[in-house]
């Protein structure tokens, strides 16, 4: 039995290697490198939601795609899943019930896609489900049913859809009742009325609501009694407010927009709110009664107001002078031009203060000796210059912005009196210089950022007096020399961002807590001097960023990494790397290597030596030709590699087996070859199961030319191994099938082998004698069981010896027993005339496939003669017959003796066995009247 279990266990195990693996390389998608239940199918035109995305995921999203429907079979069975994202699609249809495995969803979003209809079966399974993102479709109608499965829902995104009709929100809120936040800004509601809601909303904490065509807001009943935030937003002129008192009374933030703040409107408004803390007021069409001011700063608790789109153009000293209890004051886009002197006087407790995109053209003195002030803003205005009083007392600042105005110098004592300041922003402005007499002087300071405007020059002695910078970013627009010494004085910087231009110094020299540098190095300027064997002095630097713009070349840039003991990223981005072998000799410790957009990369295996311990390696648009390098560099610990871009045309997959760590491979755009050259690869690439090959499905060819633009991996690879290794396939199945065919032979059909076997040994006897051609000595050979000895003794040889005078050759009585020598039987056989059987059961079970008889059979067939008598001692039925189906052949298609039909007639028996006898050499006569039919 054995033979036969194992083979087929071999079968199985083949047809088990030949089917491939979807887990790793899917299609259009991708696994998360660092979590395997989370897969990525962004940004990749899919018209429907790939197969096999393995059902464990627990997080999956497809943004940025084409699907335009949702099909019921596409998430069956994931049954694990959590989030599932859809935004940004051209969704217009949900089959009924495409969620219904889905309960173990709590996110869904479905933002930015063309559904106009939520129906009721949309939704169905997902009762799990606490946030549902609708925002930007064109939903105008709500079943009433489809939120009914959605009994957990918490938060309900509705933002921009076209809901005209206020009985959808009814739909909604009938079956949510834990909504704790509901978004329905920017929709076409004309009346939102609370009437026919069927129970209050006792969790919502949130409510947006906006609508161009919003004529009435009306509350009746306190059916949001736990309702903190709320935002109501019409053009509506006319527009109607509606609340009975006590109501909302926990609102603690409102934001409003109408078309006309009128007086009379804001009045009834804000007299509905006792603990209102936080306003913000905006208006459509900016008009606007100074009277709301008072009104609003009259509000009790009221501390934080924001003021946006309205025209105001100047405040004077008593637009805001009751607003003396604000800690917060926003006024944003409010074409500000001018502040009075005293406009902010009362404000004693004011702490953050934000004037942006405004058309300011100098700091207004109104801020100064604001003393309570910690963050100041001044963002996107028309700021020219900064004046030494500019910022006169304001101790308590610790956050100060001035990004996106036109500011191109200041002077050192501007910020004198800044003590506290923690976090300065100067981005995009039009500085050009930073040395000592616009050194600041910020003994608080932690993150400076002059980033985007266009440096020129740091000189020396610039940063002497910031010691405690943590963070500094001086990435400029243009190429900046910084001078030597110029960093001086940074003993606890951390992080640097810069532009590099040229440099005769040391730059680096006291920085010794640098963890992160990102350098930019622009134009055409040759940056040797960083290289020459210099060392940079930053033993504590973690992560390096070098990028070239593309017209320069640093030479030998690399030599910068001596030193860097403790470096784990490295990054460079430019065209000419060249790269020494030894560059990464002090880096041992590098994890993260990236090499970017070189104008011709072939490493070495050497390069790679000192770095074993590095996990990731991209090495993309680097016009790459080969990956042999990889077979030596020993990067047993790598997990991430991107060779995206390259000019890869074969791949090897060998390779990879250097590399017993990865886990992500991106291939994406490479000119690869699309014949037999990658078959190996491209068996890889669908059946490994460690590593994941990013996109794979995705990858195209170049060439031969039949084949462009086609995808790799649908490239038919079993037509390459019907050469070689489709021979060995076909052998190694051929033995297989071989054993597996002859463990079964040997166990069903053993006895009709050896049968055949003894046929085929007659035959060779036969063609034999008749070739010697030898004379018949016997008139019969009898052939018979021991057990009917008797009778052969006792009836045939008295009747057929003595009284019919035959010569007969007796099966026991002529050969010696236990000593069955073939040839003598054989030879019996044939030299007589006949052979007669005595066939009893006891015959048929031992004698049967003796070879005598074989032998016999064979001799009748053959020589077409009656050479055979068949002579049957007892009655035995064609049932007991068939296993001996040689026998019954020729017992159907030849005649025989019964000696139990003929006991009464014993004369008439022996008269038919002497005729048998003496028919010599021609074929029975089937008619025989002598002879019985069966
Ligand atoms: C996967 O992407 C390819 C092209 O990038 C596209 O032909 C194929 O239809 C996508 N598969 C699915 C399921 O959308
Ligand atoms: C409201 O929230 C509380 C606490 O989160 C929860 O126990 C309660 O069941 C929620 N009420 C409803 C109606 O969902
Ligand atoms: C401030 O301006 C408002 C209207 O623009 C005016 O009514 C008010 O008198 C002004 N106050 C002062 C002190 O000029
Ligand atoms: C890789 O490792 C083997 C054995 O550890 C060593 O003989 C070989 O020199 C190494 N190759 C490189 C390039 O480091
Ligand atoms: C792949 O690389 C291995 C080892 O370097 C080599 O033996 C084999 O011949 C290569 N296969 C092809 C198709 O070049
Ligand atoms: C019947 C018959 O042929 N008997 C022969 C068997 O073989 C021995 C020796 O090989 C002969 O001596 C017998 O005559």
């Amino acid at each position: 039995m054995w033979p036969a279990s194992t083979s087929l266990l071999s079968l199985l195990f083949l047809l088990l290697l030949s089917r491939p693996s979807l887990f790793y390389s899917l299609r259009n998608c991708t696994i998360d490198f660092h979590d395997s239940s989370k897969v990525k199918c962004d940004f990749s035109r899919l018209h429907t939601i790939p197969r096999g995305i393995p059902k464990t995921v627990t997080y999956l999203s497809a943004f940025r795609n084409r699907i335009v429907t949702i099909r019921e079979s596409d998430f069956k069975g994931f049954t694990k899943l959590e989030a599932l994202f859809l935004g940004q699609n051209d969704m217009e249809h949900i089959e009924n019930g495409a969620f219904s495995d889905l309960s173990a969803l709590t996110q869904l979003n479905l933002k930015s896609n063309s559904l106009t209809e939520l129906t009721d079966n949309m939704f169905e399974g997902l009762t799990n489900l606490r946030i549902l993102n609708l925002y930007n479709n064109k939903i105008d109608h709500i079943s009433p049913l489809a939120f009914k499965p959605l009994g957990k829902l918490q938060e309900l995104y509705l933002a921009s859809n076209e809901l005209v009709n206020s009985s959808n929100v009814v739909n909604i809120v009938s079956h949510c009742p834990s909504l704790k936040i509901l978004d329905l800004t920017d929709i076409r509601l004309t009346v939102f009325e609370t009437d026919f809601f069927p129970f209050p909303l006792q969790n919502l904490t949130k409510l947006h609501l906006g609508s161009d065509t919003l004529t009435k807001f009306r509350v009746h009943s306190d059916v949001f009694p736990q309702l903190e935030s709320l935002t109501v937003a019409s053009r509506k002129r006319g527009f109607e407010w509606d609340v009975i008192d006590k109501v909302l009374t926990n609102l603690k933030t409102f934001g409003i927009q109408l078309s006309e703040l009128k007086f009379e409107t804001c009045k009834k408004i804000f007299q509905s709110f006792a603990s209102l803390e936080n306003l913000h007021l905006s208006s459509f069409d900016e008009i606007f009664d100074e009277r709301v001011f008072d009104f609003v700063c009259g509000i009790p608790s009221l501390q934080k107001f924001h003021v946006s789109q309205i025209h105001i153009f100047v405040i004077n000293d008593t637009l805001l002078q009751s607003c003396s209890r604000l800690t917060d004051l926003k006024l944003i886009y409010i074409v500000l031009g001018n502040l009075s002197e005293s406009a902010l006087q009362t404000m004693t407790l004011l702490r953050n203060l934000n004037i942006e995109q405004n058309v300011l053209s100098r700091i207004p003195p109104a801020i100064q000796n604001m003393s309570t002030l910690t963050h100041l803003s001044f963002q996107s205005n028309l700021i020219l210059k900064l004046q030494c009083s500019d910022f006169l007392n304001l101790q308590s600042l610790t956050e100060l912005n001035l990004n996106h105005n036109q500011i191109s110098t200041f002077k050192s004592c501007v910020f004198k009196d800044l003590t506290n300041l923690k976090v300065l922003f100067i981005e995009h402005n039009l500085i050009s210089q930073l040395d000592h007499t616009s050194a600041i002087s910020l003994p608080s300071l932690k993150m400076l950022s002059v980033s985007e405007n266009n440096l020129i020059l740091i000189e020396k002695d610039t940063f002497s007096n910031v010691s405690s910078l943590t963070e500094l970013n001086l990435k400029s627009k243009s190429a900046t020399e910084v001078k030597n010494g110029a960093f001086e004085g940074l003993v606890g910087l951390k992080r640097m961002t810069f532009s590099l231009n040229y440099h005769s110094g040391s730059v680096f020299e006291g920085l010794p807590q640098l963890q992160h540098l990102v350098v930019y190095v622009w134009n055409n300027m040759e940056i040797t001097e960083l290289s020459e064997h210099r060392p940079l002095h930053l033993e504590a630097l973690q992560e390096l960023s070098i990028q070239v713009d593309k017209n320069a070349c640093v030479y030998h840039a690399l030599y910068i990494l001596h030193g860097l003991k403790k470096l784990q990223v490295f990054s460079l981005d430019t065209v000419c790397c060249s790269t020494p072998s030894g560059i990464f000799w002090e880096t041992p410790n590098l994890v993260n290597l990236k090499i970017i957009n070189c104008a011709e990369f072939s490493p070495n295996p050497e390069l790679f030596q000192p770095i074993a311990g590095l996990k990731i390696l991209n090495l993309s648009n680097n016009k790459m030709k080969y990956l042999d390098f990889l077979t030596e560099a020993n990067l047993t610990k790598l997990e991430m590699m991107i060779l995206t871009n390259n000019d890869l045309t074969v791949i090897n997959e060998t390779v990879f087996e250097a590399l017993p760590s990865l886990k992500y491979l991106d291939l994406y755009e490479n000119p690869f070859v699309c014949d037999c050259s990658n078959a190996g690869f491209i068996d890889w690439v669908i059946r490994n199961k460690q590593v994941q090959v990013v996109r794979a499905y995705q990858y195209r060819c170049s060439s031969p030319p039949s084949e462009q633009g086609h995808f790799l991996l649908d490239f038919n690879v079993q037509s390459c191994w019907e050469s070689t290794g489709f021979l060995c396939f076909i052998s190694s199945s051929a033995l297989v099938l071989v054993t597996l065919l002859s463990s079964f032979i040997y166990h069903f059909l053993r006895w009709q082998l050896v049968y055949g076997f003894h046929l085929f040994l007659a035959f060779l006897y036969d063609s034999k004698k008749r070739r010697q051609g030898c004379p018949h000595i016997y008139d019969a050979f009898v052939s018979y069981n021991v057990h009917d000895e008797d009778w052969v003794y006792g009836e045939l040889l008295p009747e057929l010896e003595e009284v019919q005078g035959w010569r007969l050759c007796l099966h026991h009585r002529d050969f010696q027993l236990g000593k069955p020598i073939i040839e003598n039987i054989t030879d019996a056989i044939y030299s007589s005339r006949k052979t007669l059987c005595v066939i009893s059961r006891r015959y048929l079970q031992s004698e049967w496939c003796s070879r005598e008889i074989q032998m016999a059979s064979y001799r009748l067939f053959d020589e077409q003669k009656d050479v055979l008598i068949l002579l049957f001692l007892e009655e035995i039925s064609s049932n007991h017959l068939s296993p001996f189906y040689r026998m019954r052949k020729l017992v159907k298609s030849r005649t025989y003796l019964s000696w139990t039909q003929a006991r009464s007639h014993k004369g008439l028996f022996w008269e038919n066995v002497r005729r048998a006898l003496e028919c010599d050499n021609e074929p029975a006569d089937s008619h025989n009247p002598l002879t019985v039919n069966v």
